[in-house]
């Protein structure tokens, strides 16, 4: 074999290797997370939790409340900050305890999407902890026009169930 033709055939095997790795590494990480988005009329609602340890996950909140892009960034302009998350338990498919809070990350605003919302936190398994047994949980995302500082529309996310802590 040609010196040149043996560090081909290395090169392909460590690809190989690379890909197999890294397909372990992606199927890994998709049985410890679960995401769901509410695709609605006038919004994009995902709720999304990642198991980061035994004890610890990371809460992902995002929307697209659809509107133009001019008052979008109206939202924005306004003090304070236009969209605010809350984790609540789910008793029998109806909004129960509030659980926490999750902090707004970014913000913003286009044509396309109109005003969009990221949140991020990590909380612990005890705090996702709604009954005893099977846990079910949503994230309620409120939208307030703090100028008149009234609530312009509350959206309600999946359901998310798990058996925390
Ligand atoms: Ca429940
Ligand atoms: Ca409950
Ligand atoms: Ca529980």
């Amino acid at each position: 074999m040609s010196r040149e033709l043996a560090e081909r055939r290395l090169l392909r095997v460590l690809v190989t290797v690379v890909t197999v790795f890294a397909a372990a590494c992606l199927t890994a990480g998709q049985a410890s997370a679960t995401k769901t988005c509410t695709g609605a009329a006038n919004s994009n609602l995902c709720f999304e939790i990642n198991r980061l340890s035994n004890e610890t996950f990371g809460i992902d909140v995002d929307i697209d409340v659809y509107m133009s892009q001019g008052e979008a960034l109206e939202y924005i302009a306004n003090p304070g900050d236009p969209l605010f998350v809350l984790i609540q338990g789910d008793d029998s498919g109806k909004l129960a305890e509030p659980l926490f809070a999750v902090t707004l990350v970014s913000l913003g605003a286009s044509a396309g999407f109109g005003l969009g919302g990221e949140f991020e936190r990590v909380v612990t398994g005890g705090m996702l902890n709604e009954d005893s047994g099977q846990d079910e949980i949503r994230a309620v995302v409120t939208l307030v026009d703090t100028d008149t500082n009234s609530v312009k529309g509350t959206f309600v996310s999946n359901r998310i169930t798990g058996n925390w802590p």
